[in-house]
């Protein structure tokens, strides 16, 4: 395999392509849908870039491989690593805890000690690929030790981390038994990117609070250490997004407009289609969608004659028995609503617990009437950003969660609090009444605002801020 470096490295929990083995056992590699491939694959061939990950089945060793220009650097988990550090302390402790505990965290000592040895590969494998001076950019709270552990191997590099969901509130991040561990590891990154404004100010916080070094946002200074310099660390909002005209191209193609009408018409034409599509999560609020919804139609404000909710659930995390118990609970509300109000001919929730190719994502937010994002807590939520990237006729209403990061931009959505059952109905109500005029108007600034803000324009945003980190470290080191 020999010792290449690369300019620009990558480290993300997941790999950007799926391994899929066929029937005669051999097996090829299968981009993994989402964003942050499209946004960085560009870069990454330009820069001469490496993708460090695991490859998504536990002990499998592989060499590194390129793949459409882009170095992949596989690295091994096993089967301890994904219950402890994976499904353990990344799924089951700082999955809820960062989301304001909607779910009880458990905290385990074996969790953690496997979360550190886990990330210690990840910074070594980073560091043994890594030319001189390259620039690193970690994603996500599953890797948040590896920036510091990546600095005592490497001062040499520039590093940027990237938080995909939330950051709390002191008053919950505190729980944590290893907090200032945490926060010393993503100190070690030169800029640290947030999804709101928030989200950064929260970090800072706990630095503060827990480290006492000064803070004036975005910057913070972090005073020497034995022999490492001072340095100022950055932490601010980049709130991420989508591609837009891809997902605009693909929602504009026949295909998928004829499939739109397919799915109305196999609806039994409705007057209105609603629609939820979330990760099987806690966080994602699809109880409190089904409640209001049960709920209208119980009252009679609803008639399923004339109205059917589409939920896709795509399975998430099925090892992890919050996740079983959240499973059982939305199928058992679902299989009483359409008891209680379906007709042999209209059914009031088409209940989908399945991933669905994105041409037929698109066909789905193409014909529907009425979008429900009902997050309790989410990091940005960009299902809400792709169903305004299609809906490129201008129709549409989105009813939006202002626990989102995306309701921060999409101030045209009809915003709402989901703990409130009463304010949800009223919304859905509302979005199932409006005028067309209103509901263009409302579409059109949520469309401008996503094209203004889409996924090139968050990955170069972060790594223009992370150059003028490094340029300003090497100014002040050659004072
Ligand atoms: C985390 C943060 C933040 C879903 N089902 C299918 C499918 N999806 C796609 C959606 C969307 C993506 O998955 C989900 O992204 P979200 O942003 O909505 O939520 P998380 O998975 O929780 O993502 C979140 C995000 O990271 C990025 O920083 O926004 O806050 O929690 O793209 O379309 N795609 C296909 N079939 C499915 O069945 N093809």
């Amino acid at each position: 395999m020999g010792d290449e470096r690369y300019d620009f490295v990558v480290a993300s929990n997941r790999l950007p392509v799926d391994r899929v083995v066929d029937d005669t056992g051999a097996s090829s590699w299968r981009p993994s849908p989402g964003g942050l491939v499209t946004a960085l694959e560009p870069i990454m061939r330009e820069a001469d870039g490496a993708w460090v990950g695991w490859v998504g089945q536990p002990d499998l060793e592989l060499e590194p491989f390129d793949w459409d220009g882009i170095r992949i650097v596989p690295l091994k988990l096993t089967e301890h690593d994904l219950e402890n550090y994976y499904e353990g302390f990344a799924n089951d402790t700082l999955w809820p805890l960062y989301h304001d505990v909607i779910a009880p965290p458990s905290y385990h000592r074996v969790w953690w000690d496997s979360y550190v040895s886990v990330n210690q590969r990840f910074a070594n494998a980073i560091a043994a690929v890594s030319a001189p001076d390259a620039t690193v950019w970690v994603q996500d709270y599953q890797l948040q030790l590896v920036p510091r552990m990546l600095r005592q191997a490497r001062p040499d590099l520039t590093i940027g981390f990237f938080n995909h969901i939330p950051f709390p509130a002191y008053g919950i991040f505190s729980q944590l038994p290893w907090r200032a561990q945490i926060i010393e590891g993503l100190l070690g990154a030169d800029v640290i990117g947030f999804q709101r404004v928030a989200d950064a100010g929260n970090f800072s916080r706990a630095v503060r609070r827990l480290l006492g070094y000064a803070t004036k946002s975005p910057v913070i200074e972090v005073p020497s250490h034995g022999r490492a310099p001072a340095r100022r660390v950055i932490a601010k909002p980049f709130p991420i997004s989508i591609d837009v005209d891809t997902f605009e191209r693909l929602a504009r193609s026949p295909e998928v407009q004829a499939r739109a009408a397919q799915i109305r018409h196999d609806l039994g034409d409705p007057k209105t289609i609603m629609l939820g599509v979330d990760r099987l999560d806690y966080t994602k609020g699809i109880g409190h969608r089904l409640k209001a919804y049960g709920e209208l139609l119980h009252e009679g404000r609803l008639k399923v004659e004339d109205v059917t909710l589409v939920q896709v659930a795509s399975p998430s995390r099925e090892r992890v028995e919050t996740y079983r118990q959240l499973r059982d609970e939305i199928e058992q509300t679902v299989g009483r609503i359409n008891g209680d109000y379906g007709t042999i001919s209209h059914q009031a929730v088409s209940y989908l617990h399945h991933g669905f190719p994105r041409e037929e994502m698109a066909a789905l937010y193409l014909a529907a009437d009425v979008m429900l994002v009902t997050a309790l807590r989410d990091g940005m939520n960009l299902v809400a950003k792709e169903y305004v990237a299609a809906r490129f006729d201008d129709d549409g209403v989105l009813v939006l969660s202002e626990f989102t990061g995306a309701s921060d931009e999409l101030r045209t959505a009809l915003l709402i609090n989901p703990h409130d059952i009463e304010g949800v109905k009223d919304a859905i109500m509302r979005a199932i009444e409006m005028p067309r005029a209103e509901r263009v108007k409302r579409m059109r600034a949520m469309r401008k605002r996503v094209r203004e803000n889409d996924v090139n324009r968050w990955s170069e945003g972060f790594l223009r801020t992370l150059a003028e980190a490094r340029r300003r470290s090497g100014e002040r080191s050659s004072d």
